[in-house]
């Protein structure tokens, strides 16, 4: 499918990735750290506008993420209207009512006590923006054909990653949801069957109220999530 041919990396127009020095690096590491920490998720939005040209270049940034055999099996459909948003909250907070209501079962529910999260998504017309992420399953030939796609939900998973830190970069807060079942997206939105939506992202900035939960604050340790082999 594609010519097996390479450019070298040292050719790439990179200057902001020349080498660093150790110390560079750490203060680097450091910085990006010290920015991705002030990043929470936020469920109170202002009705303050997003443009349009902030949201397509974060999405632009998610699409340069690694995928498997660089299919890029992702797409994103960016949602401003406030017809869509309503139809989209109407829809999740019917499925998020039996959720909560007892399908999600008692230990589900029980994990999310703390968050204080219930059936009502008012988040969802309220945000400027709401982008729905697809996972494409297969991908066509220009004749029409399938072909594979692999680490489909690794692949997105990783895009949906850079998104969120895109978007946080640009001074945005956003909120991952994930309505359970989430299908009728497909339907709504016009998307064709073989893409599986895997979230809705909704995407402004804070209400001069906004809360965050106080257990959202407690990030596991580094000692905790690492095991260092020297
Ligand atoms: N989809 C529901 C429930 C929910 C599930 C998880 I996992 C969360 O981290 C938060 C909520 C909702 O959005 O309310």
């Amino acid at each position: 499918m594609f010519a097996r041919e390479h450019i070298e990396y040292k050719a790439l127009d990179l200057p902001d990735r020349a080498d660093l020095t150790d110390e560079e690096m750490l203060s680097q590491a450091r910085e990006f750290y010290d920015t991705m920490k002030r990043r929470h998720t936020v469920r109170h939005f202002s009705d303050r506008p997003v443009a349009r040209d902030v949201i397509e270049k974060c999405i632009a940034t998610a699409g340069t993420a690694p995928s498997g055999a660089n299919h890029q099996p992702w797409h994103f459909v960016a949602i401003s209207d406030p017809e869509i948003k309503r139809q989209i909250r109407l829809a999740a907070e019917e499925e998020e009512r039996k959720f909560y209501e007892g399908a999600g079962g008692d230990e589900w529910l029980k994990a999310l006590e703390p968050l204080g999260t219930n059936e009502d998504k008012p988040h969802l017309e309220k945000a400027p923006w709401l982008i729905v992420i697809f996972a494409q399953r297969w991908g066509h030939f220009d004749d029409g054909t399938r072909f594979k796609n692999y680490y489909v939900p690794e692949s997105t998973g990783i895009a949906s990653g850079i998104l969120l830190t895109a978007l946080h970069l640009a001074g945005l807060v956003s909120l991952t949801h994930t309505p359970n079942p989430m299908k009728f997206l497909t339907q709504l939105l016009g998307r064709p069957d073989h893409e599986k939506p895997i979230m809705i992202v909704a995407v402004g900035h804070p209400s001069a109220d906004a809360k965050i939960p106080k257990v959202a604050k407690l990030k596991k340790p580094l000692t905790e999530i690492m095991t260092l082999l020297e």
